[in-house]
């Protein structure tokens, strides 16, 4: 259902668009810091999307099927927080944005997703929100055609600046997008011609409406001033088959006497003088934070105009068939399906009754058959490494561009758009991303896990080929630094299973956490079953005694994944030389060192301590100690057999077990 493209009467556009001007460079002003260019540039295009276009009701910012707005170009955070006070948006009230970047207030220097409704995602990092949108767009038609055009139905619109555009990512999404003909994703560039630096004719020649083009997207061009121009552009964009790129031309700080148009008003408040003369240039009289009643009153009915629709489609949800509004419901509350732990239990009892010998990321491919059958909101894919990375099963079957009733994406080589995109479809709700890559790839796709982390958005992360043990695709394929990076960022869980019953427990944990992203690291070669018992999660516990020492424990070895084997055989070898050795699985330390100090002194036990991972040492010296060895690789590794690079690099039983004996 689109908005009807009606006026608000009475009070000129211009004149609404001018409240957000001054509301965004007061409060610049104010603050002493932030953009006012970008929002007094874009103030009528925002006016024309809020009043004529946009599906919202300000006092109901959740609604399932409004139409989704984000601002990559994060930087113009004020025009957002001017258009949710304006519209009526219960958690903006003008103390907010007197406040605007000050600490303890929800106007945040860049918006924050969970501080205030309006912001969708995070953005600030550009390039982000526009490939977020990809995943928006994917979300809405994926949801589409499962639940029906009655209850899912509605746009997802950005505003994106150059230097979104010039970001690698936006090349990614862009591309994904046109392929799958999103054609309900509408992106209006801010084509203000000025970045940072200067003009962009100092950095960037593109023809951006060529290169839309050559994507499958719809391109217009259009005077971002004129607003009934814009309001046309949208229209035709909304008729489109395909995604729909409006290139705006605009003055950046737009009304500023001397600055506008330059990179000047970019980044800095205007000054008093400079604020003076655009208010006389602009004809706005009205003191600083202060919008006459009658503009106001004609913002907050744009924000209220949606409450029919919503109200609308609150009936058709009551109409849905029980059973299938009850499971959109769910989806839409990020809530699991009931019972959903059940046949995970089955599966972990499976394994401790046939051992398996399975390459943990065959592990992860038959645990997510169990659970992809049973849970249908987890949306798979991978970028390009569906069969190496076994990520896709009997239960998801593949989207297509002019399918898109199933589970599965195949993104393409585009690492980073697919994290951006999961971060989209998670947000978007109704939705549970996994998607992977080769571990070492994982820095093509960094900035969006990040963004994840930062937001809280439940997205999983399925790397495979995890370590030298993928052999002979040598060290540029090779991990090395990245776990312990990844294991550096804040709110990710980074598991490292070592079995297909840690692997199964490593998803559960991933799927019950609401508040944050799981990366699990999977190997490429074969592994032994090492657990006996799966009554209990211990995964869950990041790091526990799998194999306690025979007598009394001199040594403790703590290991990870596909070096759990090895240090079991080491203490075999350490036991018959009479030494006490126990082994400590850590598939996560980061929940590990969430654990008491008791606990955790108690699992590293007071002996000597060996880690072993088949990485960088760094970050084990802080479980190991000072007296302790870190077992691990100094650089970066080496082509060959599996089991011959181990060997090189003496990631073995038999090294492990002589490093223990020659320092006790
Ligand atoms: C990934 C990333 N790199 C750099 C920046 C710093 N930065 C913020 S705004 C900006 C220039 C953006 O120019 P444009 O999109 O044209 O915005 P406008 O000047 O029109 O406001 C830069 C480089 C950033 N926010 N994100």
């Amino acid at each position: 259902m689109t908005m009807t493209a009606e006026k608000t009467a009475s009070v000129s556009p211009s004149e609404m668009a001018n409240a957000i001007r001054f509301l965004a460079a007061d409060a610049v002003e104010k603050a002493k810091s932030g953009h006012p260019g970008m929002p007094m540039g874009m103030a009528d295009v925002a006016t024309v999307l809020f009043t004529r276009f946009l599906k919202y009701d300000a006092s109901a910012p959740k609604w399932a099927d409004r139409d989704r707005f984000i601002l990559s170009a994060g930087h113009g955070s004020m025009l957002l927080y001017a258009l949710g006070y304006l519209t009526g948006y219960p958690d903006l009230d003008i103390e907010q944005l007197k406040n605007f970047r000050q600490l303890g207030y929800r106007t945040a220097g860049h918006p924050e997703y969970g501080h205030v409704s309006l912001a969708e995602t995070t953005t600030g990092p550009l390039g982000q929100g526009i490939a977020n949108a990809v995943g928006f767009a994917l979300a809405e038609k994926m949801l589409a055609s499962h639940y029906g055009k009655e209850v899912v139905d509605h746009h997802t619109y950005v505003i994106c600046g150059d230097g979104c555009l010039m970001e690698g990512v936006s090349q990614e999404a862009i591309s994904l997008a046109g392929h799958h003909r999103l054609n309900k994703l509408i992106v209006l560039w801010d084509d203000n011609e000025i970045c940072i630096d200067g003009a962009t004719s100092l950095s960037v020649s593109d023809d951006q409406l060529a290169r839309f083009r050559a994507s499958g997207w719809k391109a217009l061009r259009v005077d971002g001033h004129d607003q009934d121009a814009v309001a046309g552009a949208i229209l035709e964009a909304q008729s489109a088959d395909r995604p729909t790129l409006i290139a705006c031309k605009t003055t950046i700080g737009y009304g500023a006497p001397s600055k506008a148009g330059s990179e000047k008003s970019h980044g800095a408040p205007l000054g008093a003088d400079e604020l003076a003369g655009a208010r006389a240039k602009l004809g706005w009289p009205h003191p600083a934070f202060e919008v006459p009643a009658e503009i106001l009153t004609a913002w907050r009915g744009a924000g209220a105009r949606g409450a029919a629709a919503r109200h609308a489609w609150e009936g058709r949800v009551a109409a849905m068939d029980a059973a299938k509004r009850s499971e959109f419901e769910r989806r839409m509350e990020g809530r699991l399906p009931a019972g959903w732990q059940k046949p995970a239990a089955d599966f972990k009892a499976k394994v401790i009754a046939d051992r398996p010998n399975w390459a943990s990321r065959k592990s992860s491919l038959e645990a997510l058959e169990v659970l992809t059958a049973f849970i249908p909101e987890l949306i798979g894919g991978s970028a390009d490494l569906t069969h190496s990375n076994f990520t896709l099963t009997k239960s998801t079957k593949p989207v297509t561009p002019t399918d898109a009733g199933g589970s599965y994406l195949h993104y393409g080589v585009r690492e980073h758009g697919m994290a951006a995109a999961m971060n989209g479809l998670a947000l978007h709700g109704g939705m549970i991303p996994y998607g992977g890559t080769f571990l070492v790839f994982t820095d093509y796709a960094r900035p969006a896990i990040r963004m994840a982390s930062l937001m809280g958005v439940r997205a999983i992360y399925v790397m495979t080929h995890d370590s030298i043990g993928l052999g002979e695709d040598g060290p540029t394929h090779q991990p090395i630094e990245h776990l312990a990076s990844l294991r550096a960022m804040p709110n990710l869980w980074v598991f490292r299973p070592a079995d297909a019953v840690e692997t199964m427990e490593a998803y559960e944990l991933s799927l019950a956490r609401q508040d944050g992203p799981s990366l699990l690291s999977f190997s490429r070669q074969n592994l032994p079953t090492v657990r006996n018992d799966a009554s209990e999660n211990l995964t869950a516990k990041g790091g526990y005694v799998l194999a306690e020492a025979e007598g009394e424990r001199k040594v403790t070895l703590i290991a990870t994944g596909s070096e759990v084997a090895i240090a079991l055989k080491a203490r075999d070898l350490l036991m018959a030389k009479g030494i006490g050795a126990a082994v400590v699985s850590m598939p996560c330390t980061e929940l590990f060192d969430a654990q008491s100090k008791d606990y955790r002194k108690k699992t590293l036990g007071s002996g000597l301590r060996i880690a072993v991972e088949a990485a960088s040492p760094y970050g084990w010296e802080r479980y190991v100690g000072d007296e302790g060895i870190v077992i691990g690789l100094p650089g970066f590794g080496a082509s060959g057999p599996f089991e011959k690079v181990y060997e090189h690099f003496g990631i073995t039983a038999e090294k492990v077990a002589e490093a223990a004996i020659a320092r006790l």
